[in-house]
């Protein structure tokens, strides 16, 4: 460990929570047809390591436009959200996190960064990292679920919120409004959110984005069954599902889903579950929903946001979304 400022890990997630959570989403999401499981899954070390492939993928856009804002828009975000902290949800993309410290530093307010994330062992690394060239910030990571924790995360200082990558696209619209409700339910009249999503487009540039040409997509999506392969003991044949990017138009979301091969039936003994596939059936493993700039305010606006800027609309390939609670 590093000496400097203080690292604390507050830990409102335990491993047996996280046991009881997985379990819930294999009984509720494979037991009759229209399977599901949500894709909070993906992320064993396995799973985020083929997210970062991802993001270098020529075809995946959306981490390297939303860096680009980012790059040109830090500062100007830090002079409205004039925050001494930074809370990040979803504690992912390192790179993107020193972009805002930094600027926020730059104005001098800067005095501690927290990360809250569903991996304990994901924050302690992200941390560790960041204390090589940020010795004097103190890093209060809290471990906890977005849909239940978020009224955990202290409220010392005044705080910058950022949610990043577009990840809050993959929360249905029911599921977006109660997490932007709860959330500005913590939040002090003069603290920010910084709310990163991806743009409407050309499908068929969303659809490569999640069907990339050296199948790197195709595994991620397949790590979810090794994940339950290890925590349930399940017999699940990755190659027997072929991984699907599908384009829903109506919804204006992709669905990434796992198509079965052929008729099997797939074991899970820890929770004495038989689960049965017939040949195309799918399984959805995530959606990752597409904004218009004005549905973006709309929906913040349904929460009890205004938003107090946007960068990206006229590229038009991700946004950057500041907001503040209404009243
Ligand atoms: C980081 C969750 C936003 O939905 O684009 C990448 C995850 N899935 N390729 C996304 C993902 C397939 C990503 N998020």
């Amino acid at each position: 460990m590093t000496p400097g400022a203080p690292l604390s890990v507050d830990v409102h997630l335990s491993a047996d929570d996280l046991d009881a959570a997985l379990e819930h989403d294999v009984r509720t999401g494979l037991a009759g047809p229209g399977k599901s499981i949500p894709p909070v899954w993906f992320y064993d070390e396995e799973g985020s390591r083929l997210f970062e492939e991802i993001t270098a993928l020529p075809e995946y856009y959306p981490t390297r436009a939303e860096r680009r804002l980012l790059e040109a828009h830090a500062h100007r975000i830090a002079e409205l959200a004039t925050a001494d902290t930074l809370v990040e949800l979803g504690a992912g993309a390192c790179d993107k996190t020193r972009l805002l410290l930094d600027a926020l530093s730059s104005l001098g307010n800067l005095r501690a960064y927290r990360p809250f994330d569903v991996s304990d062992e994901f924050l302690r690394a992200a941390a560790e990292g960041l204390r090589q060239d940020y010795a004097d910030l103190p890093v209060h990571a809290v471990v906890g679920d977005f849909h239940r924790h978020l009224d955990r995360i202290p409220r010392e200082g005044r705080r910058l919120i950022a949610f990043l990558g577009g990840t809050v696209g993959n929360l249905d619209p029911g599921q977006r409004h109660r997490f932007l409700f709860d959330l500005n339910c913590t939040m002090a009249a003069e603290e920010c959110l910084l709310l990163g999503t991806d743009l409407l487009k050309d499908p068929d540039r969303i659809v490569a984005a999640y069907d990339d040409a050296e199948g790197v997509t195709a595994e991620f999506n397949r790590n979810v069954l090794r994940v339950l392969n290890h925590r349930l003991g399940a017999d699940f044949e990755p190659d027997q599902f072929d991984h699907v990017a599908h384009w829903n138009e109506a919804e204006r979301w992709i669905e990434m889903r796992l198509r079965s091969r052929r008729d099997q039936t797939v074991a899970i003994p820890r929770l004495g579950m038989e689960v049965r596939f017939e040949a195309g059936e799918d399984l959805l493993t995530e959606i990752s929903a597409k904004f218009t700039p004005e549905q973006v305010a709309t929906e913040l606006a349904g929460a009890d946001f205004v938003v107090a800027g946007q960068w990206g609309a006229e590229q038009g390939e991700f946004l950057l979304t500041l907001a503040r609670p209404c009243c």
